[in-house]
């Protein structure tokens, strides 16, 4: 079966235990269970995953991108939270590893902090997909389905 991996990056594991006023209630599980309900639906499995650590993800990246080489994936659904503002490696990791990545975020970015509205990971996103809750998970997922098709 083909695959979409969903990868998550720094604190995204306390969805749903604090500041539900910025990223709603629904746990990290929750955002898992609608993932693989979307994949499913695309005839896709769901590989979701969540690291606090920058060179795990940027394993995970180099692994995803051998896959989808392989025909075994489609891509990335990517929310690498606040490494999204801060990680040259993880751009070049996406760029290096030819992965077609949809860059995902919870909370709409560009209504807060400005240290929020520059992302490293945009310029080599095949889409982005920003302020719609957990819900852009799914829209995400849909999006890299059809952009990656033939
Ligand atoms: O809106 C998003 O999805 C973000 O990627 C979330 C990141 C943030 O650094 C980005 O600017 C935007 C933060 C994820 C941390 O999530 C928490 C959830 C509950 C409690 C504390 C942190």
């Amino acid at each position: 079966m083909t695959s979409v991996l969903i990868l998550n990056g720094p604190n995204l594991n306390l969805l749903g235990t604090r500041r539900p006023e910025i990223y709603g209630s629904a746990t990290l599980a929750d955002v898992e269970e609608l993932c693989r309900q979307e994949a499913g639906k695309l005839g896709l499995d769901a590989v979701f995953r969540q690291s606090n650590h920058e060179g795990q993800l940027v394993d995970w990246i180099q692994e995803a991108g051998a896959e989808v080489k392989a025909g075994r994936c489609i891509g990335a659904v990517l929310n690498a939270g606040a490494y999204t503002h801060t990680s040259v490696a993880l751009h070049d990791a996406i760029e290096g590893a030819e992965l077609p990545v949809v860059e995902v975020h919870i909370s709409n970015v560009h209504r807060r902090e400005e240290f929020r509205h520059h992302s490293y990971l945009s310029p080599v996103a095949r889409g982005i997909v920003v302020g719609f809750g957990v819900y852009g998970y799914a829209l995400a997922v849909n999006g890299l389905y059809h952009a990656t098709r033939a």
